[in-house]
């Protein structure tokens, strides 16, 4: 058995998928504050525009890239998405992430991580967003499992469902493995997740329900969106609307005159 055999395996027996941590009195205290006012920014606008914090339940999926020498637990590599919505009279330009998340297996710290928003297809995700794929950030305090990811540019959506996909660059040796932090409750789909090279033996070669891969979680991810909204300007009417409408003009005017052609004859 060569020694890549021997790693694999010893990663099998401490690699997990799933971890589960004891919310203390401290780390409530920490979840509470990510309930309420932005954690972050300061600015004028800037606002908590999506919060799914409410309810996490102490356990949480592994979203990583295992950067170790050599590329030995790479086949381990995966990643975790959930999904969110902007409103249909809205945009968002989003400047920052926060997720729940803890350390297991190791202290960590990552080293940076990989944020990707993404499309909605048919209930899971789809194409990464052009101008909101942004890889190697560094959070401001990466010992804190809870990261305050600010973006290097906002990320601009219309109105629609998104998905983001939060996935830490950490050694399995020594650092060990983070946990994005799962919720009670459901919004929107269930939370998504996937393992190309399969190495978990889950069988989530690509994105796919995360409690599908993973059984026993929790239906969503713990995050917070944080940004500034702006109104959309109504959409202008186009050509063919334009006609539309002014056939229907035309139309109740008819009606109007025939209507009182009737009346007078009905009088006369
Ligand atoms: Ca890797
Ligand atoms: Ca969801």
């Amino acid at each position: 058995m060569n020694n890549l055999s021997k790693i694999q395996i010893q990663v099998f027996v401490f690699f997990i998928l799933v971890a589960t941590v004891s919310i203390v009195p401290e780390s409530r205290a920490q979840v509470s504050s990510a309930e309420g006012s932005p954690p972050v920014s300061t600015e004028q606008f800037t606002q908590v525009l999506w919060d799914q914090t409410g309810n996490p339940e102490g356990t949480g999926v592994t979203s990583q890239n295992f950067t170790d020498p050599g590329g030995v637990f790479d086949a381990f590599d995966n990643r975790a998405a959930d999904d969110f919505e902007v409103p249909g009279t809205q945009g968002w330009n989003i400047k920052t992430v926060r997720p729940i998340g803890f350390y297991f297996n190791g202290p960590g710290p990552i080293q940076s991580l990989n944020v990707v928003f993404l499309t909605d297809s048919g209930g899971l995700p789809g194409s990464a967003i052009p101008g909101c794929d942004y890889q190697d950030i560094e959070p401001a305090d990466v010992t804190d499992p809870n990261f305050i990811i600010n973006l290097p540019e906002p990320c601009t959506l219309t109105s629609g469902v998104y998905w983001v996909s939060l996935q830490v660059n950490m050694p399995f040796n020594p650092n060990g493995q983070w946990f994005w932090m799962t919720e009670v409750d459901q919004s929107l789909n269930l939370f998504a997740w996937e393992n190309p090279l399969n190495a978990s033996g889950s069988g989530c070669l690509t994105w796919s329900p995360g409690i599908d891969c993973v059984p026993s979680l929790g239906p969503d991810l713990s995050f917070q969106l944080i940004g500034e909204p702006f109104a959309t300007p109504r959409p202008i009417p186009t050509l063919s609307q334009w006609a539309l409408l002014a056939t229907a003009g035309m139309l109740g005017l008819l009606g109007v005159t025939f209507m009182r052609r009737i009346k007078v004859s009905g009088l006369s």
